[in-house]
């Protein structure tokens, strides 16, 4: 522990003001939870007055959420700390100066991920922002989801090039990655356990005193930055491996001409001592801004940070990135669904109306960052097919009409395929739909297991379901 850190940490006293920087799904939650602890006078939140983004600021000022979907506790605790004064949004950054603490919570997408090349930029321009305005004595966490030796590396640089200050010695750093899922986002803060990773101990200890006041269940689990690094990009990366094992066992029990969903019962049951099973759902792709790119992260960081250290069998696919395919393939299987079900009603794909229902990438949420229902809505185009697309949640997608009204999408539609596992469709009445649709055989085809298929074959629907071998070529009545 270096006396000067420790000595400028113990001057500065406790943490009162903070700066979250970056209004999104991440950055909102976590500024409205330091608000409304005690423990804390202010909160600001950083959001740059852009085009696209801007318009945050005044909504989260008048107290309003920019975030649509089911988000529970959400509005209220935004309108109750604005209320209270403790929360104020702004894009003026030079506020940094004044405070003790700032998070960044800023996209890091892929430029390539074939090449393995992040795109930074807005991170780049995050650290330079809070760089130019760092004080001794100061803490900066990095919440994003960054590539291993990010924290230590580009980031250490960009601050200590802006600021002059020593990370390590002047002011403190750490990783403590994000572990939030849309529709539940508080209730993960509060309730996760929190991997704390500082650059050294008391980056980290004065981290953990940032996080512990808002959580609840959760606990501070400490490590250092790098491994907190990997520990991120790792678990998202399997959670990815678990989805594209169990979407390659619905690809199999199709072929076989059995129901998935039995077998993932069936392998389930096998519990207790030693034996622990993690089967996750098969469906129509896996989107979202961080299963589909944390892997390249993490691959990204065993060749940065493990160079020709890797001991590996030579020639062999990384079993992770193997994933990735196997996951991005399933709208391509939906597709190749929809073809073969049109066959069956005696169609083409080119020519036929397809009612998409679902565009965002997770049930009940309007986030539509990287969903899987957009490679499937440019290859049914490409194939001559006419899409309509519905959602509920999402307003706007750049290229796509999204409509909010039901009955007018499935219209005429020859094809009804579920891309987005929404509550509302669960509660699909076939003979309205069908009735709609004003075709003898209409198509559906399940994504996201949400239909019971016995009911729409009964009438006269021809059904295709991921996973459902046991259905999908089912005499057409
Ligand atoms: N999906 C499936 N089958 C499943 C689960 C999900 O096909 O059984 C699909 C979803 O439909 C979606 C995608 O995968 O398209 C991602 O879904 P998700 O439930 O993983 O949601 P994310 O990406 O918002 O959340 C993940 C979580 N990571 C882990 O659980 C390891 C969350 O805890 C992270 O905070 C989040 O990534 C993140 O921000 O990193």
């Amino acid at each position: 522990m270096s006396r000067s850190l420790a000595s400028e940490i113990a001057e500065r006293g406790a943490i009162k003001k903070i700066g979250v920087v970056g209004m999104g799904y991440v950055g909102i939650p976590a500024a409205m939870l330091f608000a409304n602890a005690p423990q804390f006078d202010k909160v600001y939140g950083f959001q740059r007055a852009s085009k696209t983004s801007g318009y945050k600021i005044a909504m989260l000022n008048r107290g309003e959420s920019p975030l649509k979907g089911e988000e529970p506790g959400l509005e209220d605790l935004i309108r109750q700390v604005v209320a209270a004064g403790k929360f104020e949004c702004t894009s003026d950054f030079s506020k940094i100066a004044g405070l003790d603490a700032v998070t960044l919570s800023i996209q890091t997408p892929f430029l390539n991920k074939k090449d393995l090349l992040p795109d930074f930029s807005a991170l780049k321009d995050g650290l330079k922002n809070v760089g130019r305005n760092l004080r001794p004595g100061m803490l900066v966490v990095l919440e994003s989801t960054v590539t291993p030796g990010t924290t230590t590396g580009l980031a250490r640089e960009i601050l200590e090039q802006e600021s002059g200050l020593k990370a390590g010695v002047d002011f403190a750093l750490a990783h403590a990655p994000e572990r939030v899922m849309v529709g539940r986002l508080l209730k993960n803060i509060r309730e996760h356990d929190r991997i704390v990773g500082g650059i050294d101990e008391a980056s980290t200890a004065r981290a953990t005193e940032l996080y512990s006041p808002i959580l609840t269940k959760g606990r501070v689990i400490p490590m250092t930055a790098t491994a907190a690094e990997v520990t991120k990009t790792a678990e998202n990366t399997f959670r990815d491996l678990q989805i594209a094992a169990i979407n390659e066992l619905a690809l199999y029990c199709e072929a076989m001409g059995i129901n998935v969903y039995d077998v993932r019962t069936g392998v389930d049951s096998l519990k207790g001592e030693g034996i622990t099973r993690a089967l996750l759902w098969p469906g129509a792709g896996v989107g979202g801004h961080c299963l589909t790119k944390d892997t390249f992260h993490l691959e990204r960081g065993v060749q940065v940070l493990g160079k020709g250290l890797l001991d590996y069998p030579a020639g062999e696919p990384s079993l992770y990135v193997l994933a990735r395919h196997i996951n991005d393939f399933m709208p391509a299987h939906m597709l190749n669904l929809t073809k073969q079900g049109l066959e069956r009603a005696g169609k083409q794909l080119r020519g036929a109306k397809i009612a998409m229902l679902g565009w965002a990438f997770i049930a009940n949420s309007d986030d539509a960052r990287d969903p899987p229902s957009e490679s499937f809505f440019e290859h049914a185009i490409e194939a001559g097919a006419k899409v309509a697309v519905h959602d509920p949640w999402v307003q706007s997608y750049p290229g796509v009409t999204i409509e909010h009204d039901l009955e007018n999408v499935l219209t005429h539609a020859d094809a009804v395929v579920v891309f987005t596992g929404h509550s509302q469709y669960r509660n699909l009445d076939p003979l309205a739909v069908r009735k709609l649709c004003g075709v003898s055989h209409p198509v559906i085809v399940d994504g996201r297991n949400v239909i019971d298929p016995d009911t729409f074959i009964r009438n006269g629907f021809v059904y295709k379901g991921i996973g459902r071998g046991d259905k999908n070529n089912h005499p057409v009545l």
